[in-house]
C-alpha cells in the first residue's frame, strides 16, 4: 500500500527553480521573491520615493473612499445624496496582505454603518497566502471600532476560496440577520433571524497585484472572482496606469530601479533564497539586477543578468550562463483605461467609475456584476 506524501515547500521550490532555469529564455516564478526577507524589502520598497502606486494607490482611498461606498451601494447616484442603501454588505480581499491600504476604506465603512445603523459591524473577509500578513489584517479590528474580520489562508489563484454573502445575527439584537431595508422609508425594520437578507459583497482587487499576472492569468482570476459573486455585488480593482504624456516612461523605470538599491536586493535576494533552500551556490555579486520597459507588452520586466559566463549548481544540476544572459524574475503590467475596460467586460463585470489621481498615474476600477 502507497501512502500520498504531502509536497514539500522545498520540493516545491525546487521543481519551479529548476523547471524555470532549464528553460529558455531563464525565468524565476515572481512568487518565490516572497520568502520573510523578500516580504521586508516589498514593504522596504513601498516606502521608496521612486515607488509612486502605494502612496498614490493610497491617496485614492484617502481621497474617495466615501464616493466609493456610494457608488458601490448607488450606482450613479449624485455625491451629494445621503447614504441611502437597500442592502447590507460586506468587503472582501483578494491578496490582502497586511491591509494598510484597505483600513481606509474599512472606516470609511464602519462610519457608514454607524450613521445609517443598517447593520451592526462591517465584515471584512481578507484571503492571502500568507498567514502572517492576515495578522496585520486581523488587527485591523482592534483599531477599527463595528469591524469585524473573517480572513481565509489560501492562494487565490491555485486554491479555492469562499466569500461569506450573509452575516449571523446577534442573537436578537438588531443586526444584519434580525433587520431587512424598508427602502420606502429608509430604515431597518426587524424580521425573524432565518431570513437574514443576502449581503452585497465589494471585493477589492488592489495594489496592482493584477499586473503580475499574465492577460490570460489575469482574466481567469477575475473570471473565477466573478463567479463568486452574485448580481449588485462588484469589483474595485487597483491597477498601475501606462505611460502617457502625464507619466514618462522614465516615471515607471524609476520605481522598479531605485537609487538606494533595495529593488535590486529584493530582484536578487531569490538567489540567496535557492542558495539557502536548495542548497544552490549562487554567487550573488556576479548577477545584476535590471529592470526594462517592454513596450510592445505594456510592462516593466525585472531580470537577473549574468555579468561573465558561469555555471551554477542546483541539486545535482548543472545551470550554464552565458555572460549577459538574464533570469527573467517578473513582468509588471501598466494599463490603459480602455485595456483595463476590456479586461473587466470579458470576465463578466461592468465597469460603473473610474477613480484616478490628479497625474493618471493609477486607477481605481469599480466594476459591477449585473
Ligand atoms: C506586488 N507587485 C504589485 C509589485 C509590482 O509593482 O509589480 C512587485 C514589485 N516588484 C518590484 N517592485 C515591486
Amino acid at each position: 500500500m502507497t501512502t500520498a506524501t504531502p509536497i514539500s515547500l522545498n520540493e516545491t521550490v525546487l521543481n519551479e527553480a529548476l523547471a524555470g532555469l532549464t528553460s529558455i529564455p531563464k525565468t524565476l516564478s515572481p512568487w518565490l521573491f516572497y520568502d520573510q526577507r523578500g516580504s521586508d524589502l516589498f514593504e522596504q520598497i513601498t516606502d521608496l520615493p521612486e515607488y509612486y502606486l502605494t502612496r498614490t494607490e493610497r491617496a485614492l482611498f484617502a481621497t474617495h473612499a466615501d464616493d466609493i461606498l456610494r457608488e458601490f451601494l448607488s450606482p450613479g447616484a449624485p455625491a451629494t445624496q445621503a447614504f441611502r442603501s437597500p442592502n447590507t454588505f460586506t468587503i472582501a480581499e483578494l491578496g490582502a496582505g497586511s491591509a494598510s491600504k484597505t483600513g481606509l476604506l474599512l472606516q470609511a465603512a464602519t462610519r457608514l454603518q454607524a450613521a445609517t445603523r443598517l447593520q451592526p459591524e462591517i465584515l471584512y473577509q481578507p484571503i492571502d497566502v500568507s498567514a502572517s500578513a492576515l495578522e496585520a489584517a486581523e488587527n485591523l479590528a482592534a483599531s477599527i471600532p463595528g469591524l469585524t474580520v473573517q480572513s481565509q489562508v489560501a492562494n487565490y489563484v491555485t486554491e479555492p476560496y469562499t466569500l461569506q454573502h450573509s452575516v449571523a445575527s446577534n442573537s436578537g439584537a438588531p443586526g444584519l440577520a434580525s433587520e431587512t431595508w424598508d427602502s420606502q422609508n429608509a430604515r431597518a425594520i426587524n424580521s425573524p433571524a432565518s431570513s437574514a437578507p443576502r449581503t452585497r459583497v465589494l471585493a477589492l482587487y488592489i495594489g496592482s497585484s493584477i499586473g503580475n499576472f499574465s492577460p490570460e492569468e489575469s482574466h481567469a482570476i477575475l473570471r473565477r472572482l466573478r463567479s463568486h459573486l452574485q448580481p449588485g455585488d462588484a469589483l474595485l480593482l487597483g491597477a498601475d496606469l501606462a505611460p502617457s504624456s502625464h507619466k514618462p516612461v522614465a516615471t515607471i523605470l524609476a520605481a522598479y530601479d531605485d537609487a538606494e538599491g533595495v529593488t535590486a536586493a529584493f530582484n536578487l535576494n531569490v538567489l540567496t533564497r535557492l542558495n539557502r533552500e536548495l542548497d544552490a551556490d549562487f554567487n550573488v555579486d556576479r548577477f545584476v539586477h535590471r529592470a526594462r520597459w517592454n513596450g510592445n507588452d505594456s510592462r516593466i520586466e525585472m531580470h537577473l543578468e549574468s555579468l561573465l559566463p558561469q555555471v551554477v549548481h542546483i541539486a545535482g544540476h548543472r545551470i550554464s550562463f552565458a555572460q549577459f544572459e538574464t533570469i527573467h524574475t517578473e513582468n509588471s503590467y501598466k494599463f490603459t483605461d480602455e485595456a483595463l475596460s476590456a479586461l473587466l467586460t470579458r470576465s463578466g463585470f461592468t465597469p460603473t467609475r473610474t477613480f484616478h489621481d490628479p497625474t493618471r498615474s493609477f486607477a481605481l476600477t469599480l466594476a459591477h456584476t449585473v
